[in-house]
């Protein structure tokens, strides 16, 4: 397979990216399906406790948990999935489809580790598809530390502080990112509304709940119950 050097490139850096995945119709389409949705002022699903305390301000929607398979032109695309066979060799489930709104004017997401690393072998792995561009203007630039999906624990530390070492992408529309929960990351502050969508997936075995529990460099959270489970100083 042509991709060979790139899924090496995933276990190396934690991530890689692959421009122009999807066509531009398709992102325009699935673009407006999600803007639908959230409508022209949605409401913050989270905790007021936990905006000011991660620093995240995403407004996520999961299609599929309310049987809206919108985005099957992804979920079923069989380069985005043969690459997923790729990465995860042993086997892989879908964990679920998930879009993010973020207001312009917000404050993006502090970095933080999707699941905790405490065991290597139970993570995450997020296929991020953009489906506009990300540029200056946009702001929302989603920023990677490379290789930390092998570095353990995000340290404690400011929450949304830029990091020596840390590489900052501006996605453009049809560009997919294949990113390890574990690898540290972070979206910087959003100009202009965002959208972003993860077509999450996880190694056959994996706890389905995997991703309840965030960390981030203040606390861990615990979404199912809206609860800081660990403050971190
Ligand atoms: O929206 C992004 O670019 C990244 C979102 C994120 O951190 C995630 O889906 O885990
Ligand atoms: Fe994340």
């Amino acid at each position: 397979m042509d991709e060979d050097l790139l899924i090496e490139e995933f276990w190396e850096n934690g991530f890689v990216i692959f421009e122009n995945f999807f066509s531009n119709e398709l992102m325009d389409k699935y673009n407006n399906i999600i803007l639908d949705h959230y409508g022209v002022n949605p409401d913050w699903e989270h905790t007021d406790e936990f905006i000011t305390k991660s620093a995240v301000e995403v407004i996520p929607w999961f299609p599929y948990r309310e049987g809206k398979s919108y985005f099957d032109g992804i979920d079923k695309n069989k380069r985005f999935n043969a690459i997923t066979d790729h990465i995860l060799k042993e086997g892989w489930n879908n964990l679920y489809c998930m879009m993010m709104f973020s207001k312009g004017g917000s404050i993006g997401q502090a970095w933080h580790q999707d699941c905790s690393p405490d065991d290597k072998m139970q993570y995450n792995l997020n296929r991020l598809v953009y489906t506009h561009d990300i540029t200056d203007e946009t702001g929302g630039e989603i920023v990677i530390f490379p290789k930390t999906h092998k570095a353990g624990m995000l340290p404690v530390g400011i929450p949304n502080e830029d990091l020596e070492g840390q590489l900052v992408f501006k996605p453009k529309k049809g560009t997919v990112i294949f990113l390890h929960g574990h690898c540290w990351h972070r979206v910087m502050p959003v100009k202009k509304d965002r959208i972003s969508s993860n077509f999450r997936a996880v190694p056959k075995g994996t706890p389905e709940d995997i991703t309840d529990i965030c960390v981030y460099r203040n606390m861990r959270y615990k979404f199912s119950t809206s609860e800081i489970i660990e403050e971190r100083s």
